[in-house]
């Protein structure tokens, strides 16, 4: 079994119930088991596509599945909810990102964990550091990185 975390984003369509559209999904595949979900946050959107706002979270997983078998999962729940690959970094109805996976460190064909901007965006840390604030990555606690990042514009919205 391999703890891995992933970061949940969507900003078209209702975007609450992508969300939790995506942690059924999730749970409900053979081999994965969801072991934390973080609070909804709603972000400005980050990155050079003039977009709408985001809901981002960020769960853990347990599983039996192999870190491509885990990115493969996402990338097929993205589809069966409707995204579209139609503009780079451009709005989505789903994202499922995968951020750790245990301490592998993988730099595959479509395929680089740990996720290497994840230490840059608030709106992976602020989730993040609310299930796993001791957890270690690029050589700090997700709580000490999340420290030394803008967060003003993130808004708690409620639980998962
Ligand atoms: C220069 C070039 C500066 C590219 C930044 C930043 C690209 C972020 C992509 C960048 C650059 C991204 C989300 C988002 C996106 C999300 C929020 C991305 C991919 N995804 N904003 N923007 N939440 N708040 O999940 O992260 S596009
Ligand atoms: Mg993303
Ligand atoms: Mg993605």
């Amino acid at each position: 079994m391999t703890d891995a975390y992933l970061g949940l984003g969507s900003n078209l369509g209702d975007r609450e119930a992508m969300l939790r559209a995506a942690i059924s999904a999730l749970a409900a595949t053979p081999g994965v088991r969801v072991t934390a979900v973080s609070s909804l946050y709603e972000t400005p959107p980050w990155g050079p596509v003039p977009q709408g706002p985001y809901l981002n979270a960020c769960i853990a997983l347990d599983t039996t599945l192999s870190a491509r078998d885990v990115l493969d999962l996402g990338l097929r729940i993205e589809r069966d909810h409707g995204r579209e690959r139609a503009i780079r970094w451009g709005p989505r109805t789903l994202d499922i990102d995968l951020l750790l996976y245990g301490d592998a460190t993988i730099d595959e064909e479509g395929l680089i964990v740990p996720h290497p901007r994840m230490t840059e965006r608030a709106f992976v840390l602020v989730p993040l550091a609310e299930i796993a604030p001791e957890l270690n990555v690029a050589g700090g606690a997700v709580r000490d990185i999340l420290a030394g990042v803008e967060t003003d514009e993130i808004r708690k919205v409620g639980p998962l």
